[in-house]
């Protein structure tokens, strides 16, 4: 196949999904001339997507900091000395009446996030109330609390869940220099669970740790040797928060990233490949480039789960500005 000319029939353009791409492959399209490679995602994205749409997804922060484990870029690790103070898990109440918000101002799905390392007891009799009254409210549900053993997937399936969030961060090799108190397989066994109890999978990773792109093109072979595919990819970059040993990084190149989301889109045609953390510090023009790439997902809404996002109003003009159309 030649790579540079862009030009054969991929894969994505129509053909089968393939689940067996190998690192080999998968560096060759980050090798890529930019152009090339803007262009081929822009082909696959165009073979399953209108263009021109961008799914909109609210968070909420149900339950902040105090957690556990000890991820290397997070605020919310018990581990790290940050400005996020520990909170109880929400009301039920609140989180609904948030939800409520979030879909007057047109988000299609909340997602709930939850700094734990695993659900357990009465809270987690709580979330599931609060995915049976979120879901009541005409929105898409998903959480993320961390990882769930095969009866907690199947309750939160009963209840009414649509998607969970569990990332896979990064390559494999490089994982343990990020996150010691789990592993990786830990991670797959969670998503099995979720895959296995009907649940949508939402499935990324975070760029900028200081990994290599061998990491990068190993977590995206990773994420698409799954099947199906996850529904959803969030592909963050990582947003330095003071207090967490990889506030001094060094920045990665905005290039990089962009060919990150190009060659996520490439490998799974038909997942919703979401703009994630990171957007604030972007520019308008790095945002475009990034819908060109093939991302069609952002969160919407002024926070993350403890870091700011761009403001409501700021995307809404972003996306008239560039003749997209949120849903
Ligand atoms: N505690 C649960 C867990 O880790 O599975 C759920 C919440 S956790 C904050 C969800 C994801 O947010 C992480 O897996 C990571 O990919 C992303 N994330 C967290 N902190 C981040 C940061 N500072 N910059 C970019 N992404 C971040
Ligand atoms: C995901 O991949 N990114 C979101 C969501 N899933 C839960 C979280 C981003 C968090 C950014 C840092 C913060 O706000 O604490
Ligand atoms: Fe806890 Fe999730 Fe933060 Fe890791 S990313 S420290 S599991 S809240």
């Amino acid at each position: 196949m030649n790579l540079q000319t862009g030009t054969e029939p991929v894969q994505a353009a129509g053909g089968p999904l393939r689940f067996d791409w190998e690192p080999r492959e998968i560096g060759a399209l980050f090798e890529l001339p930019l152009n090339d490679l803007l262009y081929r995602a822009q082909q696959v994205h165009r073979q399953h997507f209108d263009p021109n749409e961008v799914q909109i997804s609210t968070l909420l922060s149900i339950k902040t900091g105090g957690c556990p484990e000890d991820c290397g870029y997070c605020s919310q690790s018990v581990h790290h000395e940050t400005a996020v103070e520990p909170e109880k898990l929400m009301d039920v109440e609140a989180v609904v009446a948030a939800a409520r918000k979030a879909r007057a101002s047109g988000a299609s799905r909340f997602c709930m996030g939850a700094a734990w390392r695993n659900p357990r007891g009465r809270n987690f009799e709580r979330v599931l109330e609060m995915v049976e009254q979120v879901q009541a409210e005409g929105l898409e549900t998903c959480m993320t609390l961390g990882m769930l053993d095969g009866d907690q997937a199947r309750r939160l399936h009963a209840a009414g869940l649509d998607y969970y969030n569990h990332n896979l961060d990064t390559s494999p090799e490089f994982y343990g220099e990020i996150i010691s108190t789990r592993t990786y397989e830990d991670r797959l066994e969670t998503l099995q669970h979720v895959r296995d109890a009907g649940i949508h999978v939402c499935c990324g990773g975070i760029v900028g740790l200081g990994e290599q792109r061998t990491d990068r093109v190993a977590l995206l072979e990773q994420l698409a040797r799954q099947k199906p595919h996850p529904e959803s990819v969030p592909v963050n970059m990582l947003v330095h928060v003071e207090g967490t040993p990889l506030d001094d990084v060094d920045p990665l190149d905005p290039f990089e990233f962009v060919r990150t989301i190009a060659v996520a889109r490439i490998l799974m045609p038909r997942s919703h490949v979401r703009l994630s953390a990171g957007r604030e510090q972007m520019n308008d023009e790095m945002q475009a480039l990034c819908f060109f790439a093939g991302a069609n997902s952002i969160f919407y809404g002024e926070h993350l789960l403890t870091t700011p996002n761009p403001e409501a109003d700021q995307d809404l003009r972003l996306f008239e500005r560039l003749g997209l159309r949120p849903v």
